[in-house]
């Protein structure tokens, strides 16, 4: 795994408007060059308009979750978990993400499919919303150990808003041997 990477950020973006919000935004690849492509996709967020600070945590080896399981045959994911600081409304900065994804030739022909780039919204700040487009939280993070645990490796204090201390949804699905 490797370190924490501090991602240099302040870009002056301080206009008013918006408040800064704090993002949890989830990285993961199976497909290519998967530590390159993540390091560089949390650069590329660092670099966006109104975002003034990007945290990546380490990266972690996992494997493939697919609809019917984990699936230790499919190629293996990297997944990390980036904390965003950010004056971006949570459906623009989803858009940015999912322009990420297309910049880095992410395809979409199955669902949990292998992929080159996922990132996923997965709080902003205490907002809920049960758009098909924009769910928040994010309804399947609390299940997800590649999710937890790389967003514990940055806070261990974290707080999935409507569910509680990460550490505590983490601990129950080690319990569970889930996750
Ligand atoms: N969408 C709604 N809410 C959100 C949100 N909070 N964040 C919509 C991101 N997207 C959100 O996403 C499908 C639709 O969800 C989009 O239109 C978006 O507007 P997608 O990225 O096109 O497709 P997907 O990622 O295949 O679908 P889904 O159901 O979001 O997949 P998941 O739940 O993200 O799971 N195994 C390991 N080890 N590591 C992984 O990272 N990831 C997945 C994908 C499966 N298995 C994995 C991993
Ligand atoms: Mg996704």
């Amino acid at each position: 795994m490797s370190r924490n990477l501090a991602i240099p950020l302040d870009h002056g973006n301080r206009s008013p408007g918006r408040p800064e919000a704090r993002a949890v935004v989830a990285l993961g690849a199976n497909l290519g060059e998967r530590h390159a492509t993540i390091r560089a996709a949390a650069e590329r967020i660092a670099r966006l308009p109104l975002v003034s600070d990007v945290r990546l945590s380490r990266l972690f080896d996992t494997v493939a979750l697919r609809v019917d399981g984990p699936d230790p045959d499919a190629p293996g994911y990297v997944n990390a978990v980036a904390l965003v600081t950010t004056r971006l409304a949570p459906e623009i900065l989803l858009g940015m993400l999912h322009a990420i994804e297309d910049e880095n030739g992410r395809e979409r022909r199955e669902r949990w499919g292998d992929r080159t780039l996922d990132l996923d919204l997965i709080a902003y700040g205490d907002v809920a919303s049960d758009e098909p487009r924009l769910q928040l939280p994010h309804p399947r993070a609390a299940e997800r150990l590649f999710v937890l645990d790389p967003w514990l490796d940055l806070d261990p204090d974290a707080e999935l808003p409507g569910h509680g201390r990460v550490a505590d949804l983490a601990t129950r699905l080690r319990d569970r041997g889930d996750g």
